[in-house]
């Protein structure tokens, strides 16, 4: 397309299920903003759109793991991943919600509008299910073995190992990750999308696109191309947090979080523009751009074009430039773990230094292949790159027009051969940030911009205005305007990778607004002589060994300390009970009289307890952790009308309470001090 009038440019919805770390950050988030500005300092007409996903599975599995509500997990984390993405100067004109309003309604119109026009395949299937727990299973809680890399721990929808794509169906030896049972198979019926009817006109649209990245080219292809290619897949789940299905038969299913996801960024436009909202998704002169991470592939190259197309309505992608993911310190961010920087806690320990952070990732960011965080990376790039070259130049600029001129920028003479060549290097520059960038190679985008400040270091390196200004007054000064000409250069160039020092060099330089990217293009004669400069101060600092030391210990203890928190498998929250369901449960303290072992069965101790009540015969399994010695005489706690039951052969009646630590060893539940037999307890 040339030249759009416009451009939508989504970044994709995080799920509200956690904050942020830098993986995010350098995956998606910080190369969209970089985009998103450098167009807006070209003047063009943006929309940058995002909000929180706070649907699905990854949602409703940390409400469980927490024992609070999904609607509490995503409140507590939508407002954090905002603050932190603002924080980092990420430049959303929305960042929306998908539990929103305008959101529910946009995805059910979507939904029903594909439903009337009789593109889903309505189907009866067997879907796992989980007895135990008594609910369908959807995708993310089934585990089991990929068919594809053995890899023992696929999910129902993708092995991570492989990057497969698959159907729960697919993996071999599945569990339930609720209740690790077995699942079973269970009819119901549900509306698919059938990628495999859609494959042709989805392949036309990909064939348009051998200019995408070739990382995200090649994915694409390699899923039309599989063996049996693309899949019908269910745009509706058995589960009960999300949009619901908005149809005849729909009771008691949600949308698939992977179609309503998607439709919050036209959500968060229709939000944030109201009835302007149109041009930005159905307009041809529109492009739109979809920043991702690697794992999203897929549902923004196939599956959101085919609802999309099949809608009818809208534009399709322009382009989708995913990153492959970020490791840090040579191991795979990891949020259970807890391997990864937090976006809030780098601010707390490096405040004010967002650029620093924005600069170091964009160095590093995964844009080819995998890459790496490293603290000592990082703390390079800021004190050789940032410090030595970027602020020293900047630094001295002000500094000696401050104190030669009293901050009034000075007239120049003829240009040297020394001047023209700087002016040529600061252009190349220019132009190498500005193609890089078109081309979304912001690592490479970056160094044009170092070109600048490089360039500018050299020349005062060479010209050392410090000595001329005794020897030739007149020479110092055409050195120091253009100097401060290339400082302005490097002001407007650093907007995207680096805005709050952008913004500060404008304040020491007084820019006016105007100054923008077509200013910097066009020569460099920004500035004339006689401008009044402003006050300036170290725009860079430099970070101690210390302070690196400091990240890798918090990084190695945190880890561990997640380690311990996460060898204990805690059982998922349970449903609500009322309190009328608890007083029904007879508990009361007795005591063992006496205990023998249950003739083959290992586990079992037959107890005669007395219960205040009654003496009565209760079995438990406890004998592989207590010899009937150590039991007798022990007072206990009793659940005294669960139901007789017969346990091989012998009738049991009640339950006496035990729980289990995280090696599995059982410990009597029992009041602290001897009460008397049959006393009730609640
Ligand atoms: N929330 C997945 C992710 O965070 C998902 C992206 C949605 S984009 C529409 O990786
Ligand atoms: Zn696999």
């Amino acid at each position: 397309m040339q030249d759009p009038k416009r451009y939508t440019i989504t970044a994709a919805l995080p799920y509200a299920n956690g904050p942020i770390h830098i993986g995010h950050l350098a995956g998606c988030y910080l190369p969209a903003d970089i985009y998103v500005r450098y167009l807006r300092l070209k003047g063009k007409d943006v929309q940058f759109m995002c909000g929180s996903d706070e649907h699905g599975v990854a949602i409703t599995m940390k409400a469980r793991k927490e024992g609070i509500t999904p609607q509490q997990v995503v409140d507590r984390y939508h407002g954090i991943m905002k603050k932190a993405l603002n924080d980092f100067g990420i430049s959303f004109d929305h960042y929306s919600r998908t539990s929103s309003d305008v959101h529910k309604e946009t995805a059910s119109e979507f939904f029903r509008t594909l439903y009337e026009k009789g593109v889903f395949d309505t189907r009866e299937t067997e879907q796992y299910f989980d007895p135990e727990a008594n609910q369908f299973l959807a995708d993310r809680y089934i585990m089991g073995t990929c068919p594809v890399c053995k890899h023992e721990d696929a999910y129902g929808d993708q092995c991570e190992n492989c990057g497969s794509s698959l159907n729960p169906t697919d993996l071999i030896d599945p569990r339930s990750t609720l209740s690790g049972a077995s699942p079973i198979l269970k009819k119901t019926t549900n509306w698919f999308l059938p990628l495999d009817k859609l494959a042709p006109k989805i392949r036309e649209f990909i064939d348009q696109h051998s200019d995408w990245k070739s990382n995200v080219y090649g994915q694409c292809k390699s899923w039309l191309d599989a063996g049996d290619g693309l899949q019908p897949r269910s745009m509706t789940r058995d589960l009960d947090w999300g949009v619901p299905v908005p149809v005849e038969g729909g009771e008691g299913k949600v949308l698939y979080v992977w179609f309503d996801a998607p439709i919050g960024y036209i959500s968060a436009t229709k939000e944030h523009l109201g009835d302007d909202w149109e041009k930005w998704w159905k307009s041809e002169d529109t492009r739109l751009i979809h920043f991702i991470g690697k794992d999203n592939i897929v549902f923004h190259c196939i599956i959101f074009p085919a609802i999309l197309m099949e809608h009818g309505e809208y534009i399709l992608p322009d382009n989708v430039p995913a990153n492959e993911f970020l490791n840090l310190e040579g191991k795979k961010i990891s949020t259970s773990r807890n391997w990864a920087v937090w976006l809030h806690e780098y601010l707390e320990d490096f405040t004010g230094k967002q650029d620093v952070l924005r600069y170091a990732l964009s160095a590093s960011m995964p844009e080819t292949k995998d890459n790496d965080f490293t603290w000592g990376e990082f703390q390079t790039r800021n004190n050789s790159e940032l410090v030595a070259v970027f602020g020293n130049f900047v630094n001295r600029v002000m500094v000696l027009n401050q104190k030669y001129y009293d901050g009034v920028l000075p007239e120049a003479g003829e240009w040297s051969e020394a001047d023209l060549n700087a002016i040529q290097e600061v252009k190349e520059s220019i132009a190498k940030l500005e193609s890089s960038i078109e081309k979304f190679r912001f690592r490479d985008a970056l160094q044009g911009l170092m070109g600048i400040a490089r360039a500018g270091n050299k020349y005062l390196a060479d010209e050392e205005p410090w000595k001329t200004q005794k020897t030739d007054p007149e020479r110092t000064k055409t050195v120091m305007h253009l100097a401060t000409q290339i400082t302005t250069a490097l002001a407007v160039a650093a907007e995207p990778f680096l805005p709050f020092t952008s913004e500060k060099m404008r304040g020491f330089l007084n820019l006016s607004d105007d100054i923008n990217w077509q200013s910097i293009e066009g020569g460099l004669e920004l500035l004339k002589a006689g401008h009044e400069l402003g006050k300036s101060e170290l725009l860079f600092e430099k970070i101690e060994d210390e302070q690196v030391q400091g990240q890798l210990k918090k990084l190695e203890e945190t880890a561990n300390a997640a380690e311990v928190d996460n060898g204990v498998q805690l059982e998922p929250a349970k449903e609500e009970a009322t309190f009328d369901d608890f007083m029904k449960m007879d508990l009361r303290a007795a005591t063992i009289l006496e205990a023998e072992k249950v003739k083959k069965a290992d586990k079992l101790l037959k107890l005669k307890v007395d219960t205040g009540l009654d003496v009565r015969t209760v079995v438990s399994g406890i004998a592989e952790h207590f010899s009937p010695e150590e039991v007798i005489g022990k007072q206990v706690c009793l659940l005294a009308n669960l139901a007789p039951r017969k346990i091989r052969g012998v009738e049991s009646q009640g339950m006496i309470l035990m729980a289990e630590d995280a090696e599995g060893k059982l410990v009597f539940v029992r009041p602290e001090q001897a009460i008397e037999n049959g006393m009730t307890i609640r």
